[in-house]
């Protein structure tokens, strides 16, 4: 149902009314009840898709937005850990509940389940943006005093478990926790895990029953998700053990420039509940500066750093352009970064800018196979984001507007082909339509009076 009182009613043109409106329609389809599920592909709610979804639907149905987040973090574990699904009832999801048994973990909670890894840390920046579009400013306030001492924990868990040396950089153990599941940025690293027949857990995949198998990983990357969901069980998820004996251990541009953002969200947020923003200032400048191990002097760009084959990955992905996002550069930096724009982008329609999440003269460019080519609207937010802020305000603009115009043209799809624009995975998809809510509103009014 539409708030007459929504920041965005007056805001809006009435065709993006229009559009907010199918969004929003397509997150109360998908509504568990207490949580919005991504889509029907998948059937529990997700970590940073959660976040999205919050603060794209904050200022339209804030007591669902609020829902949301503490519906997430009645998930999290007792050291911090945010988990990437908190589950429901539902069983048509590989890996199930029953696959993770994270009772075997002293930290996780005994209800609600939970999976036992995490996904990028969005959040904070999630509740800064809920709190900011909220009409109902002071019940806003409330679930950020509710929200403080889990974001606080959660931010804790990853400097203290998933940082090593000092670096402030944290680094994944899976690749489902980048986000980008068979990025091909995880070939070499995947490649390494040579396993025996007995090695490989049995397990019954349902993603490619449900969707189109030319769409998703292969069973090479499921034969090697699982066996690394295996290996952390066998370590009952203890963090010091898995950091040091997990073969998969990456530290990654995006989830750390998503890192950089939330800390100084966090920061906002403790202003507003009256407590000292300083720590999580300090956290932010730390992983901002720490953000140049990821660059690539020789080819001029950010990759992602294999912990275990001491250098970066060989594929260059879209993540690469989210330290403009951190505002993590200088400016001389930043233009070199947005020359590589032209790898990733293709012309659509009349001024669509697409950019797909693999460079196009990538040799494991594939338009249709999920993380390996296709447009992906997180991306869209973050290079968005990160255009405004080194001042590329039209080239920000037409990003984000292709990816609401790619979803006026074709509905809320997972992603999309980047060639031809068509739609692509699961069609009513949560994580579009509360970037859509989010693009068609940017910035928060809150976040303009900060300026
Ligand atoms: C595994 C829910 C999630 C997204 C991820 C996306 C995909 C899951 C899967 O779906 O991952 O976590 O089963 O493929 O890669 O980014 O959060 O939408």
């Amino acid at each position: 149902m539409i708030n007459p009182d929504a920041a965005g009613v007056e805001r809006l043109e009435v065709s993006d009314l229009e559009l907010a409106k199918e969004a929003l329609a397509i997150l109360d389809r998908n509504w568990l009840g207490h949580a919005t599920r991504p889509g029907r592909l998948y059937p529990h709610q997700w970590s940073w898709d959660a976040a999205c979804i919050a603060m794209g639907r904050a200022a339209w149905d804030q007591g669902r937005a609020e829902q949301e987040l503490r519906s997430l973090f009645a998930g999290q574990w007792d050291n911090g850990l945010l988990p990437h699904i908190v589950f429901t009832d539902a069983d048509r999801y590989f890996p199930g509940r029953e696959f993770w048994q994270t009772e075997r973990a002293a930290a996780a909670p005994r209800s609600p389940h939970t999976s036992g890894i995490v996904q990028p840390p969005i959040h904070a920046t999630a509740a800064w943006r809920l709190f900011c579009r909220a009409p109902d400013r002071s019940g806003a306030k409330q679930l950020l005093v509710e929200l403080f001492p889990g974001l606080v924990a959660w931010h804790g868990y990853l400097y203290r478990e998933r940082t090593r040396d000092g670096e402030g950089l944290a680094e994944v153990w899976h690749p489902w926790e980048a986000g980008m599941d068979n990025s091909p940025a995880w070939d070499g690293a995947l490649a390494r895990i040579v396993l025996t027949p007995e090695q490989i857990p049995s397990y019954e995949r349902v993603d490619n029953r449900i969707g189109d198998p030319g769409e998703r990983p292969s069973d090479f990357d499921y034969d090697r998700y699982s066996y690394l969901v295996a290996r952390m069980q066998e370590l009952s998820y203890d963090p010091a053990s898995i950091r040091a004996e997990c073969p998969f251990a990456i530290q990654p541009a995006l989830f750390n420039s998503l890192l950089v953002q939330s800390n100084r969200d966090l920061a906002q947020i403790a202003c507003v509940v009256g407590e000292d923003p300083e720590p999580y200032q300090a956290w932010a400048d730390l992983t901002a500066g720490a953000l140049e191990k990821l660059w690539d002097e020789e080819r001029r760009f950010y990759f992602d750093f294999d912990l275990r084959a001491g250098t970066w990955v060989s594929a260059a992905t879209a993540a690469g352009f989210a330290p403009l996002y951190a505002g993590a550069l200088s400016v001389e930096r930043a233009i070199m970064v947005v020359d590589s724009l032209v790898r990733f982008s293709s012309e659509l329609g009349e001024d669509g800018l697409a950019l797909s999440c693999v460079g196009h003269d990538d040799p494991d460019f594939r338009p249709r196979l999920y993380w390996r080519g296709p447009v992906w609207p997180i991306i869209h937010w973050v290079v968005s984001a990160g255009l405004r802020r080194y001042g590329y305000t039209q080239l920000a603009d037409r990003v984000s507007r292709t990816a609401i115009e790619l979803v006026r043209n074709g509905g809320f799809w997972e992603h999309y082909n980047p060639l031809t624009g068509d739609g692509q995975g699961d069609p009513s998809f949560s994580w579009t339509a509360g970037l859509v809510l989010d693009m068609l509103d940017a910035p928060p009014s809150a976040e303009e009076d900060r300026r």
